[in-house]
């Protein structure tokens, strides 16, 4: 028995254990380089600007809401909302919502002095979908004069009105965010390959000693 074990010890030599962990490196870096994705030539849509500004400051009245990407977006049915909540939840009325372009706009009266979150989402123009969020608050009172229903526009050219909901929806990423499908196998590809390293310098180890 001890003479067997003996012989399997010396049958693995330590650049064998050396060449096997530089392998397993060497193919934890090919996982990479085919697992992330290379930036095209022309990157996803982002954000180029909210009004008002994240975390701006505005009075209280009607206000132009918009987000404004870098790309067109795609003008699909259903495909694009814009939802506007005050602190409490409840959804702010809004009017004149505009898919044009790059950008999703709408107008809301805000009566009351606090602080609103906007939550959109819409197609961007390589078919990924994408959503976000973005607060900002309204100072001062104003009466409900000056707001005009805009839905009679619907039907001119390229507006679409957007069906705001009564539920917020439930992405809460303050960044417009694309698919990720990718991230996840790269980390269980990764762990696989550090774990798989880390018994075979275990078994080093004890080989050793
Ligand atoms: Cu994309």
């Amino acid at each position: 028995m001890a003479t067997l074990s003996l012989a399997k010890q010396a049958t693995i030599p330590k650049l064998g254990v050396m060449n096997a962990v530089k392998k397993l490196v060497a193919v934890f870096a090919l996982l990479m380089l085919s697992l992330t994705p290379v930036a095209p030539a022309s990157a996803h849509t982002e954000i180029d600007h909210t009004t008002p500004a994240a975390g701006a400051s505005v009075e209280a009245g009607v206000q132009n809401v918009s987000v404004v990407f870098t790309d067109k977006i795609l003008n699909l049915a259903d495909s694009t909302e814009i939802v506007i909540s005050d602190a409490a939840g409840q959804a702010v009325e809004v009017s004149c919502v505009e898919v044009k372009n790059s950008s999703i706009s709408a107008d809301a009266f805000f009566p009351t002095a606090g602080d609103y979150e906007v939550t959109w989402r819409t197609v961007a123009e390589d078919g990924h979908p994408i959503d976000g969020t973005f607060s900002f608050s309204v100072t001062g009172t104003s009466e409900k004069t000056d707001f005009i229903s805009c839905l009679d526009q619907a039907s001119q050219g390229n507006v679409v009105i957007a069906t705001p909901k009564a539920e917020p929806l439930m992405a809460a990423e303050n960044t417009a965010t694309d698919d990720t499908g990718i991230a996840w196998p790269f980390w269980v590809a990764g762990l696989l390959v550090i774990g798989v390293g880390v018994v075979v310098l275990a078994r080093r180890k004890s080989s050793k000693g």
